[in-house]
């Protein structure tokens, strides 16, 4: 970062300095997420206990951060902001940054080299090729099958698993893969993937990794938890004011910060603990706590505020309607699905997450929560549903999550479902659309998109619940998302006068 005013003085501002040497971590999606939780979490860690825990940050496609974090010696601010503080942090964690798809040859090495005591994923519930219906590795995506072919891998499971291959071929010492995506069991789901890679190979290939794997590789299960939006000029322009630096990457993030890891590492790790990091021999338990009560209800939040208008999640969660279906989506249908964790007090918990939404100083946008919903639905919709289904209830808020989110990706003919949801990424939007044109009612719309495997096999033949989300998508296309949610409560909407 190039000083802009010596004499700013950074009042509030944690400057980690220690020079790194060594990549002991390799990260496989340098995106904001990461930069604003595992690094400084392992900022953290090195201040109080040195260590070879340099990170490798490798970024998929894009060489944005990369070259920034270059040309800035690896050096970044995160930006911790509330309405009531601004707190920065440059973590200064980082060994280097490259790019997967100039130089896929160099992330194998990476990966491989003896130095390397883990592999740290972020790339989002999108990033992990399987499917959604059978939960295994995806083998009729293409990009599967080139890496299973030997080309120079695209697929991040292809990515590790050919690193791992090269690994054992060079020196053969253990390693750790963790992953730090919000999935049900992201450690246990990583390793089926990268076992079922290597059990498509060839079988000579096949034989030697599957028994090395099983041997010397371990994957932990981990629960992140912060909020990080996408970055903006305003956090660059409070960065050069702050510490008087020129940050062209800066990172804005909420205060809370959340990691609970099983404790179970082939090779050793940082002492994240002294970050706050929480270690425990089972993480599921808290896995489940927050994606469905942090990230099942903050899709309603997000499909439900950009239908009714709302640019940022402290918006909408600002909208009484919204507030309301929130409340009875994570008390309602999400709360009776799991048991909370002994030493979690839930109450306090939820109340922090309603004052975490309403952040209304980080600029969390209803389109960065609202995109890739059909790959994150699918971890935060249907176990739950099919949970109240089978005890004979349709649970309301649930139905009212997925017609929100096909409302705002392919909205029924004559509806508008205005700029926020327009602007959503998703990887089925086409298909949802041509769905959408191509069935003659919305119950035949809906079940068509469930039957292509959105939500799971059990879910597509549900009846009842097929039928709720119909109605809700209806009722928004008629009448808007305030009287679909009001129908969702059991509150009729009062007439129009
Ligand atoms: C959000 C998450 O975009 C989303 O779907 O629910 O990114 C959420 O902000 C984080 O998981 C918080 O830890």
């Amino acid at each position: 970062m190039d000083r802009l005013n010596a004499t700013t003085t950074p009042d509030s501002a944690l400057l980690h300095r220690r020079a790194l040497r060594e990549t002991g971590i390799v990260h496989l999606g340098l995106g904001n997420f990461h930069r604003a939780h595992q690094a400084v979490f392992t900022a953290a860690a090195l201040d109080h206990t040195d260590g070879p825990w340099g990170i490798l940050g490798v970024a998929s496609r894009s060489g944005q951060v990369a070259d920034a974090l270059r040309e800035q010696d690896f050096r970044y601010s995160v930006v911790e902001i509330s309405p009531q503080d601004t707190r920065i942090v440059v973590p200064a964690v980082h060994t280097g940054a490259l790019v997967a798809a100039e130089r896929p040859e160099a992330v194998l090495d990476a990966i491989a080299a003896p130095g390397t005591a883990i592999v740290t994923l972020t790339v989002t519930e999108n990033g992990y090729t399987y499917s959604p219906r059978t939960g295994g590795l995806d083998l009729d995506n293409p990009a599967v099958q080139a890496d299973l072919r030997g080309e120079p891998p695209k697929t991040t499971i292809g990515q590790l698993t050919r690193a791992l291959q090269r690994r054992l071929r060079a020196h053969a010492a253990p390693i750790t893969v963790l992953s730090c995506d919000n999935l049900v069991g992201n450690g246990t789901h990583t390793a089926r993937l990268v076992h079922e890679f290597a059990a498509a190979l060839p079988a000579d290939e096949r034989d030697e990794l599957t028994a090395w794997l099983a041997e010397a590789v371990r994957f932990p299960n981990s629960m992140v938890d912060r909020i990080v939006p996408a970055t903006t000029d305003a956090y660059r322009a409070a960065v050069a004011e702050r510490l008087g630096l020129r940050d062209t990457v800066p990172v804005p993030a909420e205060p809370f910060n959340m990691w609970v890891l099983e404790d179970r590492f082939a090779a050793g790790r940082p002492r994240w603990e002294h970050g706050g990091a929480r270690f425990t021999s089972d993480v599921v338990p808290y896995e489940l706590l927050k994606l469905r009560l942090l990230n099942g209800t903050h899709s309603l939040i997000a499909y439900l505020g950009a239908l009714s208008g709302c640019d940022t999640i402290s918006a909408a969660i600002g909208r009484p309607l919204v507030a309301e279906a929130a409340r009875r989506v994570l008390h309602e249908d999400y709360l009776p699905t799991f048991a909370v964790p002994a030493d979690i007090d839930v109450e306090d918990y939820i109340s922090q997450l309603f004052e975490r939404w309403g952040n209304s100083a980080l600029g969390h946008r209803t389109r960065q929560v609202g995109s890739d919903g059909s790959a994150k639905l699918a971890q935060r919709i249907p176990e739950p549903a099919r949970q109240h289904l089978r005890a004979g209830r349709v649970p309301q808020h649930l139905a009212l999550t997925v017609a929100a989110y096909l409302c705002c990706l392919a909205p029924p003919e004559g509806f508008d479902a205005g700029p926020h949801a327009a602007a959503m990424a998703d990887p089925l939007r086409a298909s949802l659309v041509a769905a959408a044109e191509a069935t003659r009612s919305t119950t035949a719309f809906v079940t068509e998109v469930l039957r292509g495997g959105l939500l799971g096999d059990e879910l597509a033949a549900r009846t009842e619940f097929i039928g709720r989300v119909a109605e809700f998508v209806d009722i928004i296309a008629a009448h808007g998302p305030a009287a679909a949610a009001a129908e969702a409560v059991g509150q009729h909407p009062a007439p129009a006068t």
